[in-house]
């Protein structure tokens, strides 16, 4: 049998609206891979949640975690980063990877900052340039069309899109250093939304759009971004990978816009889970 697969996955913990390490793990671990967490942060909620969430930041117990895990051996097949709270923390998740990264280690960072044209409460423009360092270490990117520009300094544009642009900014963002990219909150018209992907290495962009559901959905970037690294780690092309993770992003929103929890309190990702273990074998 093959041995089993090793995952990092530094995230905050958000005990209530599904997001970053409460998606992270589940994803990965129905993916069949063990994953050990650094959590950064543990919160009530997510920061949208307002007012009054309680946020207790670990900065400070994060390289001691990964100290540890160095002086017993520990190795990683992934390191997979996503929601940091300070540019201290972007540091710490470099140092992090230097320390554990070999040969087929592969680094998955998601810049989770900003949506909708807007930062995340907490972030500013320094943020986002910290941020750039950090895209410089890893193998693949996960930005969405904000990220996309507040880490290429751009100004923000609303869809409709044209290939063209998104070309362009995928380009571009390879500039940064990643060899791999894949943009999220893709879409040409109001009908369907997507990603699309670069692979640097084939100098290929893939478009993958599936039906749209209107509204906004916290969480969503955290499910997308965890599918796509169960799916790259378990050896699948990036076109693949992005097509899985598409899949099962959409499923999860088909069945939580016709519920009627806030979209703030995150997708159901859960009951799309057995999909995603058939779509990865
Ligand atoms: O990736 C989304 C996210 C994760 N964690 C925290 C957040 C957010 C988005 O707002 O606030 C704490």
């Amino acid at each position: 049998m093959e041995i089993q697969k090793r995952i990092a996955a530094i995230h905050d913990i958000s005990g209530f609206g599904k997001c970053s390490l409460t998606v992270a793990l589940p994803v990965l671990s129905a993916a069949g891979f063990e994953v050990s967490v650094v959590p950064t942060a543990v919160l009530s909620t997510h920061t949208a949640v307002t007012p009054g969430f309680t946020c207790r930041d670990l900065t400070d117990d994060m390289l001691p975690f990964v100290k540890h895990w160095k002086s017993i051996g520990l190795t990683f097949d992934a390191i997979y980063s996503g929601y940091l709270g300070s540019t201290k923390q972007i540091d710490i998740v470099c140092d992090i990877i230097d320390m554990f990264k070999a040969g087929e280690t592969l680094t998955v960072v998601d810049p989770a900052m900003a949506d909708n044209g807007k930062m995340y409460a907490l972030f500013d423009e320094q943020f986002a340039r910290e941020m750039q360092k950090l895209c410089k270490k890893a193998d693949i990117i996960v930005p969405n069309m904000t990220e996309a520009a507040f880490l290429l300094g751009r100004e923000y544009k609303e869809g409709p899109y044209t290939k063209e642009y998104i070309e362009d900014i995928l380009k571009e963002l390879s500039g940064l250093g990643p060899k791999k990219i894949v943009l999220t909150g893709v879409w040409f018209e109001e009908s369907h939304l997507g990603a699309a992907c670069y692979d640097t290495e084939t100098d290929r962009v893939d478009f993958v759009l599936k039906k749209r559901f209107l509204g906004m959905f916290h969480g969503t970037g955290d499910v997308f971004a965890s599918a796509l690294t169960a799916a790259l780690v378990k050896g699948k092309s990036l076109k693949k990978s992005t097509e899985i993770a598409v899949k099962f992003t959409t499923d999860a929103l088909k069945r939580t816009a016709k519920g009627y929890t806030d979209h703030k309190y995150g997708v159901d990702f859960e009951r799309s889970l057995p999909m995603l273990i058939r779509k990865l074998k």
